[in-house]
């Protein structure tokens, strides 16, 4: 269970595999790589701060939420340490690392498909997909002929540095080029886990209201970049572009805005220009 935001369940298992294999063949099965969320790596300090706090013996509700906090620190600096690692690890590869965050449904994969088809001539590009279930994802971006990695955290609601190091693993990056991060769809948690990434991209859609950069704000203030997609939509739908951007800049004003259709292709060029001035 993860303790920082209460999602997965206790002991649960994240799975990590690559697509293009027989899912039910034995090989498969072994070379895939399971490991529990139950890591006792990543929860020693929770149990150190247990006990060192229980001597005090003040079991009231203050002190409950004390060690909340204590514990859920904990595990963010532990987090954080793993995200220093893989960006040390990206700087040695030579690959620019991009988290991509949104809620369900806004066209990450197909943001990502699209890019690939693109631009794989002149970049070579690596893909983690996060998901809960199913190697959907996966399957999109391997049909481009991308390496790719599916993490399945399961009841997990995002993704965090211990599982991209150990999705590192199984990737072959054998030059420079862009490492693509999908991270799972859900505009709260992801926003608190830093995976070693150079830059973090959030998509919004104009499907989903132009107030989710005030509803969620973290994940605004977090990101570098603000890709507004499906702007094919825009006469269909109550979407105001200006308010959108107004309440996004007013949580960040470091913000970078690129509006486009992966569907229609209208805006895919600036955003091109964006990755590949990075
Ligand atoms: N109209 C429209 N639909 C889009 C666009 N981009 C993605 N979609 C659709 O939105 C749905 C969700 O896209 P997907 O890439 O799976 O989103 P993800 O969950 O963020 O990875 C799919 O049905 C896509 O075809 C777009 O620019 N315009
Ligand atoms: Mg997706």
């Amino acid at each position: 269970m993860c303790n920082t935001c209460g999602c997965g369940q206790p002991g649960e298992e994240v799975t990590i595999r690559k697509p293009g294999g027989k899912k039910q063949d034995k090989e498969q099965t072994d070379s895939d790589l399971n490991y529990s969320r139950g890591n006792p790596d990543f929860h020693h300090g929770h149990h150190h701060h247990h006990h060192e706090h229980h001597n005090h013996a003040h079991d009231n509700h203050s002190f409950n939420h004390g060690r909340e906090i204590i514990i859920e620190q904990d595990i963010l600096q532990k987090n954080n340490l793993l995200a220093e690692r893989n960006r040390g690890y990206f700087e040695a590869k030579g690959v620019t690392t991009l988290n991509l965050v949104s809620s369900p449904g806004s066209g990450k994969t197909s943001l990502l498909v699209k890019t690939i088809h693109e631009l794989k001539n002149k970049h070579k590009f690596y893909v983690i997909e996060g998901d809960q279930q199913t190697m959907n994802d996966a399957e999109r971006i391997h049909s481009t002929g991308t390496q790719v990695v599916q993490i399945n955290t399961g009841q997990g609601c995002h993704l965090d540095a211990i599982m991209i190091h150990n999705a590192l693993k199984e990737l072959d990056i054998e030059e420079k080029g862009f490492l693509m991060i999908e991270n799972v769809g859900n505009l709260v948690c992801p926003a608190l886990f830093d995976l070693g990434e150079a830059k973090r991209v959030v998509i919004m859609s104009v499907t989903e209201g132009d107030d989710k950069p005030v509803k969620y704000p973290t994940m605004f203030q977090s990101a570098d970049l603000c890709i507004i997609n499906k702007i094919d939509l825009l006469p269909y739908v109550d979407f105001n572009m200006d308010k959108a951007r107004e309440y996004a800049e007013k949580v960040n004003h470091h913000l970078e805005f690129v509006e486009l259709s992966v569907q229609s292709g209208k805006g895919l060029e600036e955003w091109y220009r964006w990755l590949q001035n990075l």
